[in-house]
């Protein structure tokens, strides 16, 4: 049986939502983050760094969201949400996951963690919000949303107009920083969460 430790709506629900459009049987392990159940030394063995998501299935125990949903669309998708291995579109899904990755979540994150962490949740605990960080943040979001949001423009979906693990790894992307508050001012960002919404996978985990 495969296993998802989550804690929703944190970037577990990034892999939630593959394993639901996959149509993937799992069962959801909570640990909670608030109670700092991710330090526990038994889910340290799972997931070094004390974070979700993690996934265990048969045959392997591995981290990373992102990762865990490329891993997913290439272990159960029929060519639905990937495209060809070498192929121009491979290209730019590549491009928006790791876009969202290494650019939109750590600025997101760094305004979450500025603003709305519980201070007894920051690392270390009780280490104070820093406003000129939370600003950074807001600044580096809205110069990667813009170019994001430039993409979307003339298109519905990120590679090739068709849903695809990319619009899962960048949607979630989006979802966090609606959560944060930083999705004002980009119409085509809110309408593109609006979009990915309509889906019933996407229902089942956001709700
Ligand atoms: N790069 C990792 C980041 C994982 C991560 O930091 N997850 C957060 C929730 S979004 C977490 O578990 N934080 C632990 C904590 O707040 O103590 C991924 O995408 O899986």
């Amino acid at each position: 049986m495969t296993v998802l430790y989550e804690f929703p709506p944190t970037r577990s629900n990034r892999a939630k939502w593959a394993l639901e459009e996959l149509g993937v049987e799992y069962e959801a392990v909570k640990i909670d983050l608030m109670s700092g159940e991710q330090n526990s030394e038994a889910y340290r063995a799972i997931q070094p760094l004390g974070a979700v998501p993690a996934l265990r299935t048969g045959s392997y125990l591995m981290y990373e969201s992102v990762a865990i949903v490329l891993q997913l669309i290439d272990q159960h998708d029929d060519g639905k949400f990937a495209p060809p291995l070498g192929s121009p579109e491979r290209a730019l899904y590549y491009q928006w996951c790791l876009f969202a990755a290494g650019e939109l979540d750590p600025a997101t994150m760094l305004v979450f963690d500025n603003t709305m962490r519980p201070l007894e949740a920051m690392r270390p605990p009780g280490t104070p919000h820093d406003p000129n960080l939370a600003d950074k943040g807001r600044r580096d979001f809205a110069e990667r949303a813009t170019i994001l949001s430039d993409a979307l423009t003339d298109q519905d979906y990120l590679v090739g107009d068709r849903f695809s693990g990319a619009d899962i790894v960048v949607g979630h992307s989006c979802f966090m920083a609606l959560f944060v508050g930083l999705l004002d001012g980009f119409p085509v960002l809110n309408s593109y969460c609006d979009r990915l919404k309509e889906r019933p996978a996407n229902q089942r985990v956001y709700g």
